[in-house]
């Protein structure tokens, strides 16, 4: 069961035990959770309202623009939009970074998100997500304002997501393990489920889309094949589960461990997913709970971005088994 140890009164206790931490970071979170209770509201609504389909737009990723993506989108910039700490958004759904007007001089932070992670899920009911990326702004020389949001996932302050699956879960990192909490829908308030998450070295689990399969790299096909024969002694085949949500799989993975890919193609061999947004901070969870985020062939939070909205290839998961994969990739097996 979970404790009555709420979301606020956790981050206090952290900020507590860190003689640097402001405030600042403690009223971040509380407008994330704030976001996230709106959306899983609106989401619980969706087959009620009409607020399913497309709105016939595409966005700038040149992928269709659901209602609800649109709606979860606004209620990240609707919460911040009085912010005086967060100065700039940087949204899967917006091409252009905004900058909040209220913290123009007293904003030290940005935030990066994708508001709705999972979009073909939302017209069936099954599991979506919000991943967010909290980055602190410094003052060092740059040549664009856009060159001062580029930080390597390395620089991350904070990160997390929501998962508005059967419950709605929070989880998140400031570097300081991993901790998880739950909604309980009757108070309204993210309580404490689980605290210092740690997922195991190997999984039994893998997790990709694998209708792209003869797109892929000739090493991650031969990868594949081998998670899928028998051996009783590396506890192979390992299971197939993928929901079409990130944020979903990434989540059964760090409870249970094994490993989530969404690799490049060699037609696409930047991949599908968002470096910013998706990639980077859901590397800094899981490599906080002991585990490694990769493209493959370098750990994604060494990156240096070259593009807020750049995408890259992703292997996350269990430490052992992501290691498997890049022997692969460099020919070693
Ligand atoms: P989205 O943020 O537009 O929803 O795209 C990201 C999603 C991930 O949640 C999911 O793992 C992947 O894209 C699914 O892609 P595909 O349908 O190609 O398997
Ligand atoms: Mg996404």
């Amino acid at each position: 069961m979970a404790e009555a140890i709420s979301l606020t009164r956790h981050i206090l206790q952290q900020q507590r035990l860190h003689a640097q931490a402001t405030g600042e970071f403690s009223a971040i979170m509380a407008q994330i959770a704030l976001a996230g209770k709106m959306i899983a509201r609106d989401l619980s609504h969706a087959g009620l309202i009409d607020i399913l389909g497309s709105t016939g737009e595409v966005n700038v990723q040149g992928e269709e623009v659901q209602k609800l993506d649109q709606k979860a989108n606004e209620t990240f910039v609707k919460v911040f939009e009085y912010s005086p700490v967060v100065k700039t958004l940087i949204s899967e759904e917006m091409e252009e970074p905004v900058t909040i007007a209220h913290a123009e001089r007293t904003g030290k932070y940005a935030l990066f998100f994708d508001p709705l992670d999972g979009s073909s899920n939302i017209d069936v009911n099954a599991p979506l997500g919000s991943i967010f990326s909290i980055h602190r702004l410094d003052e060092r020389e740059v040549s664009t304002p856009q060159a001062a949001l580029l930080k390597r996932g390395s620089e991350q302050v904070a990160a997390g997501y929501l998962l508005y699956g059967a419950s709605t879960v929070l989880v998140y990192t400031c570097g300081d393990g991993v901790h998880q909490f739950t909604l309980d829908p009757g108070i309204g308030e993210f309580l404490l489920s689980a605290t210092k998450l740690q997922m195991p070295a190997r999984g039994k689990i893998y997790s990709t889309n694998e209708g792209n399969r003869q797109k892929w790299l000739e090493p991650v096909q031969r990868f594949v094949n081998y998670l899928q024969e028998t051996d009783a002694a590396t506890g192979r085949p390992y299971s197939s589960r993928y929901t079409g949500c990130l944020v979903a799989d990434v989540h059964r993975i760090l409870l249970k461990g094994g490993l989530y890919l969404y690799p490049g193609e060699v037609k696409k061999p930047e991949g599908k997913l968002r470096l910013m947004y998706e990639a980077a901070p859901l590397s800094f969870v899981v490599e906080q709970a002991g585990g490694l985020g990769s493209t493959g062939v370098e750990r994604i939070n060494t990156i240096q971005p070259k593009a807020p909205h750049q995408r890259v290839p992703l292997v996350i998961g269990s430490r052992d088994d992501v290691t498997l994969l890049e022997q692969f990739m460099k020919g070693a097996v």
